[in-house]
């Protein structure tokens, strides 16, 4: 069967599902479509994914959209027993639990700031909005850098499917050029997670 994963590889949410293949060795293919490479708005690819946008998971005829839902699919049909995704209902639970937080606390904040500072022409930059985003980013941050200082992982000791969402964007929050306000616990994690080939070959990248 043959997988393909659909999407520009400077996609944050492309990212999340190509360190999730790479962490569980599964063979994939990966098509550029979205952003520049345009693509999303054709028949075909919004018969596999309705809101347009990357990335899109195809495994034969099954095609999956959202990218936490990507990772979590990957996991329970291809690894049951990787403890990037443990079954225990409980453990399982906390990792979703910080895998939602990312799209509803980290998202919104975190894109202000991105999107002010590396996609925006300086001379169009909005002072007021990028500063707002950047405390509310550190607010966001600070949730799991309370985690952080007490383990090394998100959810614990190793590892899982709660690092992914955060750890994709972190990379971003310490290559960005502003006066980062400091996070207990932020700094080494991000530097536990550069230490993945994974993360280097898929997250850890110039930003454009
Ligand atoms: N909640 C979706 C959001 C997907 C999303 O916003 N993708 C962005 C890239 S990060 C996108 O498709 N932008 C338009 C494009 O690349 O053409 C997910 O997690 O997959």
């Amino acid at each position: 069967m043959q997988r393909i994963l659909w999407g520009r590889a400077t996609s944050s949410n492309v990212m999340k599902a190509l360190w999730a293949l790479e962490e569980l060795g599964l063979p994939y293919e990966r098509r550029d479509v979205g952003g520049k490479f345009g693509q999303t708005d054709t028949p075909a690819y919004r018969a596999m994914n309705p809101t347009g946008l990357v990335p899109t998971l195809q495994e034969g005829d099954f095609t999956l959209w959202e990218s936490n839902a990507i990772c979590r699919y990957l996991c329970h049909a291809h690894a049951p027993h990787s403890p990037l995704w443990p079954q225990d209902p409980q453990a399982r639970a906390r990792i979703d639990r910080w895998m939602d937080a990312q799209q509803t606390v980290l998202n919104r904040p975190m894109g202000v700031v991105f999107w002010g500072l590396v996609r925006t022409p300086p001379e169009k930059r909005d002072a007021a909005t990028i500063a707002q985003g950047i405390a509310d980013t550190a607010k966001a941050y600070a949730l799991i850098g309370e985690e952080l200082t007490k383990h090394p992982y998100v959810a614990g000791d190793r590892l899982t499917l709660a690092d992914i969402p955060w750890g994709v964007h972190v990379h971003r929050w310490f290559t960005m050029a502003f006066d980062r306000p400091d996070v207990p616990g932020l700094r080494a994690w991000y530097d536990r997670l550069l230490e993945r080939p994974a993360y280097r070959a898929h997250v850890a990248r110039p930003l454009e």
